[in-house]
């Protein structure tokens, strides 16, 4: 997995170049949900493409940004799923955006995921990567090397609140659930990018970020293999939780179409027990 590891090492450094330097505008071109793509998510996609294209443990890549799996080594163990780079929409307002990336062995569904990272594009380019039965691990780059900053788990009780997805069409229980926590005096922090925003929950100790269905999206926004399943991981190696609207474990997800979505809960304890009361899940 280390060898993994290193790669997407190479690529933050590659891919936080062309943000700096890089056309912020919209290339021709739509993804596979139809979105339009901006040059920097091409760009980015490409530089992992070329990475991972010489790893042999790599059986196949599917991306956020395309239909469809690419094969590279018959042989290969692993199958990445990834966001190439989420919140790309933020880049040009020079907010921090991230990648994300889901490493499965076998069928493409959460309980087959064996490890995930992200990488957080802002003042400064850091990495979390998480494997089965280890807290998360936190680096930090300087001069193009990654350093160890520490290994990361979250308290049982936070204080943030990261709350999305259209307000006006929140059911009434979600916006009582959102409209507690200020009242109990959680912070509002909310970028409209998913990596620092959970980035953030995750390095302060806890707290809650939602992605909710909502009237006009039911299923949610945000994606099962690209975003949500790895997050999911990463907050249960940190003694989080990550749930969906039914209370049910993000990791037992087992989407039907790769670009799937679903409604999504991520935090520490206090927290998602206080939703699941919220929601009339509580098991
Ligand atoms: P973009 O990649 O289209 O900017 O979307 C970012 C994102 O996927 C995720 O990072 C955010 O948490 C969420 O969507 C923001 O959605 P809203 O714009 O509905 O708040």
């Amino acid at each position: 997995m280390q060898t993994i590891f290193n790669t997407i090492k190479d690529i933050a450094i590659k891919i936080d170049h062309a943000i700096k330097t890089e056309d912020l505008g919209y290339s021709d071109s739509s993804n596979s949900s139809g979105e339009d793509q901006l040059k920097l998510d091409v760009k980015s996609d490409h530089i992992i493409e070329e990475a991972f294209k010489d790893i042999s443990l790599v059986k196949s890549l599917v991306s956020e940004e395309k239909e469809g799996v690419l094969e590279l080594h018959e042989n290969g163990k692993y199958t990445i799923c990834y966001d190439p780079l989420d919140g790309s929409s933020l880049a040009d307002v020079n907010l921090s955006v991230g990648s994300i990336f889901g490493i499965y062995e076998g069928e493409l569904k959460g309980e087959n995921l064996v490890a995930s990272a992200y990488v957080v594009y802002g003042p400064r380019i850091e990495l979390m990567t998480a494997v089965k039965g280890e807290s998360p691990q936190h680096y930090r780059a300087q001069e193009g090397l990654f350093n160890f900053i520490s290994k990361v788990s979250l308290n049982e009780k936070g204080k943030l609140n990261a709350p999305g997805g259209t307000q006006k069409n929140w059911c009434d229980y979600h916006k009582t659930f959102v409209d507690d926590l200020f009242a109990e005096g959680y912070r509002l922090r909310y970028s409209g990018g998913m990596v620092p925003d959970l980035h953030q929950i995750l390095l302060k100790g806890g707290g809650i970020f939602s992605y909710p269905g909502t009237s006009d999206v039911p299923n949610g926004k945000l994606r099962q293999l690209f975003e949500v399943i790895p997050f999911a991981f990463i907050y249960e190696q940190a003694g989080g939780q990550a749930i969906d609207s039914k209370g049910k474990r993000l990791m037992d997800l087992v989407p039907k179409h790769p670009h799937d979505t679903s409604p999504c809960f991520f935090g520490s304890n206090y927290e998602i027990e206080a939703l699941k009361e919220a929601y009339g899940v509580r098991s």
